[in-house]
């Protein structure tokens, strides 16, 4: 090529670059999601993710993540580094392709499992076209080599900075505010969860993190450090911790079948709950797919085989079905798929038909070997499976009377609920509240249009700790059936929830801003994630929150959420002021209780999310299960919500 073409291609596809980071910028939320908190933190997953390939590649073995003060994130791995040399196509360094070309990714190495659809996989080009600034820094056969950029575009070309006897990358970005408006700040639990998961999807990587913002008691930084020398089966053991367990060991695999490697890990528990995560390429496939199926398939078949030969079925009555095989089942499954193919609403759910065999003979592999070998743990199995099966009989009869009243529900609301007078469910609300005081007292404060009131009555059941008929048949639950309008069972899925004839697209949690107040919220939270997940993941269900304080001096008042807020406004009426500490929604009368909590246009209420599925199961297992930790604390720094202004 002559140097004139040279420089044309080079412009060519220096413009074409240009289109790429332009084009990010413009839709940003087409490569990342969304630009909330989602998508803010995704930045860092992206990053992360391509030290876990080197790392997945034998080439590294330790991956540090720093919050720095002002937001920016570090990510520096001790693998390769990415490699300089003059990109012969593009006409300058690999690391400005790899930096600045949308899509060029993960083509320099071909043997590492990238992720081409889902939410992870973009490449950090598109981490650099949406930030305000971002430094990538090379340790590399001697030399340390530096590029740095502004929203995508390269400051300078690379260069050499200086020699080390390290080896790594290191890259430091600046989300853009222009872009991530709502908020560029980290949540320091979300990124944590997040590398705990990481350091077990692939044991004998260290993974840490430290927040520079702020300082422990002891004047150091906040700093974690995640590191499993078993990976899934020490994984299980945090995650099924707070169970009490049926049989002593986790049964786990790991292996390759059909090219696809497949890691499986299971224990049975004394619970009533069925707990499968599943992972592709690291990314939690909250919609399952066809490695969940293949597991299921393996567990059952080989299961029944056992079952059946053992003649502990001989004498009951009942057909034993899939789902009993699985009541007291915490399993992880993981695998790798070269390209793979993720469906579902949130892209979630893995397509690829090859992976289900695979699966399901590495699990009836698995499972011969161990029940073969544990004679006394398979009866054990066996056992609870008949049980589940019994239980399951009384529980079909539960449900369907459940069924059968939401569906008749002509006149057939529950006494209790007030509702309101709109009839579309995209602008009604209905508030769950605790005790039949308060939600005397919404019910008149309330705005009747669109705004509907549910009492509950003391503490609702513990359906953790509940058999699923005991669920379907407490007067509480029924109520919260019959009062949404949703039904269990779609065409699909005869578990699923069915939310065609929801009755309010908010569902309000709210109870008094006390210990037993978030006890009952806990309690509520539960039953909703254990038995109408699809309502969380449908961005429904909020939690109120009433005013901590008021204060008052003359005529003078104003409510406050937390004590900073309660010292301020005392300084600014400055002089002797009167503070009202609210204990419980009964201390406020209905205007009170509009005013602070109730009416849109000064309230904030919290939007429940499903922020990292298994450390929910996690926390929710630990509230709920026998040990019972301080709940205020869980409460106050979970996870599980992000804060939003409605
Ligand atoms: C492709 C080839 C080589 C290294 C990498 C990618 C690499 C990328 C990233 C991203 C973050 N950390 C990374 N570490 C390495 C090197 C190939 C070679 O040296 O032969």
């Amino acid at each position: 090529m002559s140097e004139e073409a040279k420089k044309n291609t080079y412009s060519a596809d220096s413009i074409q670059a240009l289109e790429g980071i332009e084009h990010v910028r413009k839709r940003p939320s087409m490569y990342i999601g969304d630009v909330g908190v989602r998508g803010l933190h995704h930045l860092v997953y992206e990053v992360v993710d391509n030290s876990i390939d080197e790392a997945m590649g034998g080439h590294c073995d330790n991956i540090k993540v720093t919050i720095n003060e002002d937001n920016s994130i570090t990510v520096e791995d001790n693998g390769r580094g990415i490699p300089v040399d003059h990109h012969k196509k593009e006409g300058v360094s690999a690391l400005q392709v790899v930096m600045t070309k949308i899509g060029a990714g993960g083509k320099f190495d071909k043997d590492s499992y990238k992720v081409s659809g889902g939410l992870h996989g973009v490449g950090v080009s598109v981490v650099n076209a949406l930030s305000t600034h971002l430094q990538a820094t090379v340790y590399r056969e001697g030399v340390i080599w530096q590029q740095e950029y502004e929203r995508g575009k390269a400051l300078y070309p690379v260069k050499s900075i200086g020699e080390t006897d390290l080896r790594g990358t290191v890259v430091t970005f600046r989300p853009d505010t222009d872009i991530f408006t709502q908020s560029i700040e980290y949540s320091y639990d979300t990124l944590s969860g997040r590398m705990r998961e990481l350091a077990y999807l692939n044991k004998g990587v260290r993974i840490s993190i430290t927040d520079k913002r702020e300082k422990d008691d002891n004047g150091e930084f906040i700093h974690e450090e995640f590191y499993s020398e078993e990976g899934l089966k020490e994984f299980i053991k945090f995650l099924d911790g707070n169970r009490e367990p049926l049989i002593q060991s986790v049964i786990s695999m790991e292996g390759e079948k059909n090219d696809i490697p497949v890691e499986v890990a299971m224990v049975y528990n004394t619970s009533y709950t069925e707990n499968l995560h599943s992972y592709v390429n690291n990314i939690n496939t909250h919609e399952g797919g066809t490695h969940l199926s293949g597991f299921r398939r393996g567990l059952t078949t080989t299961l029944k085989k056992y079952a059946d030969a053992s003649g502990m079925l001989d004498k009951i009555k009942f057909e034993v079905q899939g789902d009993d095989f699985r009541e007291g089942l915490t399993a992880i499954v993981s695998v790798k798929v070269a390209e793979p193919q993720f469906e579902g609403q949130t892209k979630t759910k893995l397509g690829n038909r090859e992976v289900s065999a695979a699966v399901s003979q590495a699990v009836s592999e698995m499972l011969t070997d161990y029940l073969e070998e544990h004679p006394d743990d398979a009866k054990v199995i066996v056992q609870k499976v008949i049980l589940a099966a019994q239980a399951r009989h009384a529980a079909t009869k539960a449900r369907e009377m459940v069924q059968r009243k939401t569906v008749m529900s002509i006149g057939g609301l529950p006494g209790k609920l007030s509702d309101c007078s709109e009839q579309d469910p995209t602008k009604c609300e209905v508030f769950l509240v605790e005790g039949d005081s308060a939600g005397g007292t919404a019910k008149q404060g309330r705005d009747r249009n669109f705004q509907a009131i549910l009492p509950l009555r003391g503490k609702i059941l513990n359906v953790e700790k509940a058999m699923q008929h005991k669920v379907f048949e407490n007067e509480e639950i029924k109520n919260i059936y019959t009062a949404l309008g949703v039904t269990i069972g779609t065409e699909e899925d005869s578990k699923a929830l069915n939310l065609d004839k929801l009755r309010y697209h908010k569902v309000v949690i709210m109870c008094d801003a006390d210990v037993d107040g978030s006890h009952i919220e806990t309690l509520i939270l539960t039953f909703f994630f254990r038995y109408m997940r699809e309502l969380i993941e449908g961005g429904h269900v909020y939690i109120a929150t009433p005013p901590l304080y008021l204060v008052k001096k003359g005529t003078k008042k104003r409510y406050a959420w937390n004590n900073k807020e309660r010292d301020e406004i005392a300084e600014s009426f400055n002089g002797s002021v009167s503070i009202q500490r609210y204990k419980g929604l009964g201390e406020m009368n209905a205007e009170q209780l509009w005013d602070t909590t109730m009416n849109p246009e000064f309230r904030t209420l919290r939007q429940v999310t499903i922020d990292n599925a298994t450390e929910s199961d996690r926390i929710f297992s630990m509230l709920m299960g026998d040990e019972v930790p301080p709940r205020r604390e869980f409460i106050e720094k979970n996870a599980v919500y992000a804060n939003i202004d409605v």
